[in-house]
């Protein structure tokens, strides 16, 4: 990356009229929390479909539950970055031309104080019911195995949303709007392989949006992109601002 590149982000982050943020989970790999895909990924050890899926917590709901388990023990150790918290002060700055999707459910972006977020593929300390649907805010850790409803008594899932289960129709139509409305798009620590988030990019272009990649390497995206920023989210993110 270029010090011409880095002025040319900064300044269109200046003088963008709303912008939006798609981020992934290379934004907080920088808290020390695992990404999915690459050497170091969740997935090297795991397979999405023996644990990310509908089917797998139908088989066996005590595996998935153990899976989350370790993962809400591994998270709840992490605090918000320097990336997480320069989105956040982004937002404070512009808060009615601003929009940040997520598609980690580590519940970072929260804490780092972002509030105009959806968290589309759900979040990690909130639990559904599988009967009465009811979700609730939970920061157990470790939780019992098999956590149950409280008002129903049946078994709880996470409020996550896994292969093969659609998004949120309220989070898809806001998507879809932040996406069309914004005339500059960021996207930050995405491989952009999992769907429906890796079209986002194509939307905002098909409405002429510019569109920034912040990443670590280059992605399935970034011949798409008309910025693409080599680092660490943790150090270019902040630099934007
Ligand atoms: C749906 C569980 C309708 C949550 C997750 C074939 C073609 C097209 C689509 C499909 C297909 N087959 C199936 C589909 C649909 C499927 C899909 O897209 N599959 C892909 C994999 C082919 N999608 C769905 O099923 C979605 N639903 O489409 O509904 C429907 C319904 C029924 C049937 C069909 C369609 C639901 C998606 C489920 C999402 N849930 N997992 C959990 O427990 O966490 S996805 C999982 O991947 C995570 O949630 C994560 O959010 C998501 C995306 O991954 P990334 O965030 O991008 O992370 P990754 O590790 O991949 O990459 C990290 C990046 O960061 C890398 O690029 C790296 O270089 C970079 N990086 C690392 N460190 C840094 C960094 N960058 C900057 N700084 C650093 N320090
Ligand atoms: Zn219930």
């Amino acid at each position: 990356m270029s010090p011409e590149e880095l002025s040319e982000a900064r300044s269109r982050v200046a003088s963008a009229q709303a912008i939006t943020v798609l981020t992934g989970a290379g934004i907080s790999a920088d808290s020390g929390v695992p990404t999915f895909r690459g050497a170091e990924g969740l997935w090297r050890s795991y397979h999405a479909e023996d644990l990310a899926t509908p089917e797998a917590f139908e088989r066996d709901p005590r595996l998935v539950w153990e899976w989350y388990n370790w993962r809400r023990e591994l998270i709840a150790t992490k605090q918000p970055n320097p990336a997480h918290l320069a989105l956040a002060e982004l937002e404070r700055r512009r808060p009615d031309t601003f929009w940040l999707i997520t598609q980690n459910v580590d519940g970072l972006h929260r804490t780092a104080g972002s509030q105009r977020l959806s968290e589309i593929h759900g979040n990690i300390w909130k639990v559904r019911c599988t009967v009465c649907a009811v979700i609730t805010d939970n920061h157990e850790t470790p939780l019992p195995l098999l956590p149950m409803c409280r008002q129903c008594g049946n078994l709880l899932r996470p409020h996550i949303v896994w292969f093969g289960e659609s998004l949120w129709e309220e989070d898809l139509r806001r998507c879809d709007e932040v996406l069309r409305d914004c005339d500059l798009l960021l996207v930050i620590g995405t491989s952009g392989v999992v769907y429906p988030a890796a079209g986002f990019a194509s939307i905002a272009k098909e409405t002429g949006a510019m569109v920034i990649e912040i990443n670590l390497e280059t992605t399935p995206q970034s011949g798409l992109v008309d910025l693409s920023l080599q680092g660490r989210a943790k150090d270019l993110v902040p630099l934007l601002l």
